[in-house]
């Protein structure tokens, strides 16, 4: 069995669901951690599935992931066009990470085009809903395959 896919989110998903349904859909952070491990599972993958508000927690989770996980899924959420310390915590990882967002920060305000997690990323999946999680978490088992993969 593979190292597990750490599923991190930044602050303010564990609202998910309650507020501004119009942007964020319906579907709970609960809901969207199911459905991670679902695909993981389909995958032959398991999931470590975390939340917080805070950036330092972040930041220790990822240092964690570096010897704990295969791949790295993550929401920063409003940390990503903020946080060059997340970045620099994500550029510290040899295992692929695929940013994740419910919604497309392309399409909204100015503020939300630039991400610093994008830097370090090694592909971003937006705009899809909880589906973006998902199709991340395919992502993140097929990249991590390839990088084990012999030569
Ligand atoms: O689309 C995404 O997934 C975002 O990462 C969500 C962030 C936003 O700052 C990014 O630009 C794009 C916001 C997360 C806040 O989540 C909430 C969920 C429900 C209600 C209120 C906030």
């Amino acid at each position: 069995m593979p190292k597990p896919i750490y599923v991190l989110n930044g602050p303010n998903l564990n609202l998910l669901g309650s507020r501004e349904p119009h942007i964020y859909g319906t579907t709970t952070l609960e809901d969207v951690r199911v459905l991670c491990e679902a695909r993981a599972v389909a995958l032959g993958h398991t999931v470590v599935f975390r939340q917080s508000n805070h950036e330092g927690q972040l930041i220790d989770w990822v240092q964690e992931a570096r010897q704990g996980a295969c791949a790295v899924v993550i929401n920063p959420a409003g940390y990503g066009h903020t946080s060059v310390a997340l970045l620099d915590a994500l550029k510290t990882l040899t295992i692929p990470i695929i940013e994740c967002h419910l919604s497309n920060p392309a399409a909204r305000e100015a503020f939300r085009r630039h991400t610093y997690v994008s830097l370090a990323a090694t592909g971003v999946v937006s705009g899809f809903g909880a589906h973006s999680y998902e199709l991340a978490i395919e992502a993140a088992a097929g990249q991590s395959a390839k990088a084990d993969a012999p030569a």
